[in-house]
């Protein structure tokens, strides 16, 4: 039988030396020009940290983005570096990323990190950064409707295989009417009656693109109100459009769900709030369309029990990630131990949302450390309860986690 010690240093090993499949990103590779965001100013002009340096220094919100890039991570850096402990999550991700990269973060020498990244080119930076976060393939968050990225996917781009596409369908659910126009200006001849010239018209936008871009799986997220079925165009495109061609092409849809757009526009992309959903319409929708299959992260903590529970109860669900509001070391924890004591190592622990791609740096740190915490207490209650524990069981366990459990869902 294995001593606590030794099931600890199996677990170190195995947590820091397996490659990360990450599910959910906003990452892009070097080919796609400015969407690709990475580099001191993007990390530190993180929506997460606009939100709060605006909350911690009162600036007004029109000085604040009447800043250029530049002068927004300055004033980030000595609000929330300089003048604060750089306490937060969000704040202790960037000190872990320059540590990682061999700086002293405590120099706060930040005409000194901007030499660095202006040294770098994107494509040997993503080599770099992939290499120190243990990440083999990033999934993106492609969205056809946004005019920069399609422009760029009409022209073919050259792929990197370690970026692998995912069709995000945001407005093809919850932006009818106006989505209709969307629609047209591209071709698509789609109405908000969502009729059967609509639905066949949504199917070929959903089979063309998910060729296009060989997605891996399709994506929504949804508000806390989501309500499964409903009257409206939302569960109408879903049943009739969205989930039969998902079940044709045997993709995952990925449900995203309580976010509420917007609560505080003047804080733009760090504005948006959550709310605890109904969990019954996860359950519907994965009863009603056995043959699909879903992943589902859900925003509000008060939620969590409830999904992990939906997910034993039905096998089409992959439950994953903690998602966003509770992607904090303490969530992270206290939502990871639960999940494996009800669904035992068949769940995604985590994914990294990185919006800059120096983030899978501290994502993926931070959180394998937590799992690794998590899994020390799992496996040493197991050999205290007469189990003989193997090194084997450890490393495979570990492996499902972080990519297995991902990849096994696809194929199935
Ligand atoms: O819907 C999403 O994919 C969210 O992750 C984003 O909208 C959000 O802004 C984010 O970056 C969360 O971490
Ligand atoms: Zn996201």
């Amino acid at each position: 039988m294995p001593e606590a010690r030794t099931i600890d240093e199996w677990i170190d090993d195995a947590v820091t030396s397996t490659a990360v499949y990450d599910i959910h990103t906003h990452l892009y590779p070097a080919n796609f020009g400015p969407l690709m965001l990475w580099g001191i100013d993007e990390l530190l002009t993180y929506h997460y940290l606009i939100g709060e340096s605006i909350r911690a220094s009162r600036i007004d919100y029109e000085k604040f983005w009447a800043m250029d890039k530049g002068a927004q991570a300055d004033f980030i850096w000595k609000t929330l570096f300089v003048e604060r402990a750089p306490i937060s999550e969000a704040c202790r991700g960037v000190v872990t990323v320059l540590h990682r990269l061999g700086f002293d973060p405590a120099s706060k020498d930040l005409a000194g990190f901007r030499d660095f990244f202006r040294s770098q080119t994107p494509q040997s930076y993503i080599d770099r950064v992939l290499k120190l976060a243990n990440v083999h393939t990033v999934t993106m968050t492609n969205d056809p409707l946004d005019p920069t990225e399609r422009e760029i996917w009409l022209k073919n781009p050259e792929r990197d295989p370690r970026f692998k596409a995912v069709l995000r369908i945001d407005p093809l659910l919850l932006g009818w009417p106006n989505v209709g126009s969307a629609l047209s200006a591209l071709g698509y001849s789609a109405g908000p009656d969502v009729g059967e010239r609509s639905v066949s018209e949504l199917r070929r936008f959903l089979n063309e693109w998910i060729d296009r871009i060989d997605a891996q799986y399709v994506a929504v997220s949804l508000p806390p109100t989501w309500n499964y079925p409903d009257a409206d165009p939302c569960t109408r495109v879903l049943k009739l459009a969205v989930l039969p061609v998902c079940r044709e092409r045997n993709l995952p849809f990925a449900m995203m769900i309580g976010v509420t757009r917007q609560a505080n526009p003047q804080l733009r992309l760090a504005g948006d709030s959550l709310g605890k959903a109904d969990i019954t319409s996860v359950e519907r929708i994965c009863a009603d369309h056995p043959n699909n299959k879903f992943l589902c992260t859900m925003l509000s903590r008060e939620n969590q029990h409830e999904l992990a529970v939906t997910g034993r109860l039905f096998p089409n669900l992959m439950v994953f990630g903690c998602w966003w509001y509770v992607n904090n070391p303490s969530l992270i924890e206290e939502i990871t131990a639960m999940r494996t004591e009800l669904l035992g190592p068949t769940f995604i622990p985590q994914h990294s949302d990185a919006r800059i791609l120096d983030q899978l740096i501290y994502k993926w740190e931070h959180s394998r450390a937590i799992i690794g915490s998590v899994l020390k207490s799992k496996f040493i209650d197991l050999a205290n309860a007469g189990w003989n524990v193997t090194k084997d069981e450890v490393d495979r366990t570990v492996k499902s986690f972080l990519s297995d459990n991902f990849t096994r869902f696809l194929n199935h």
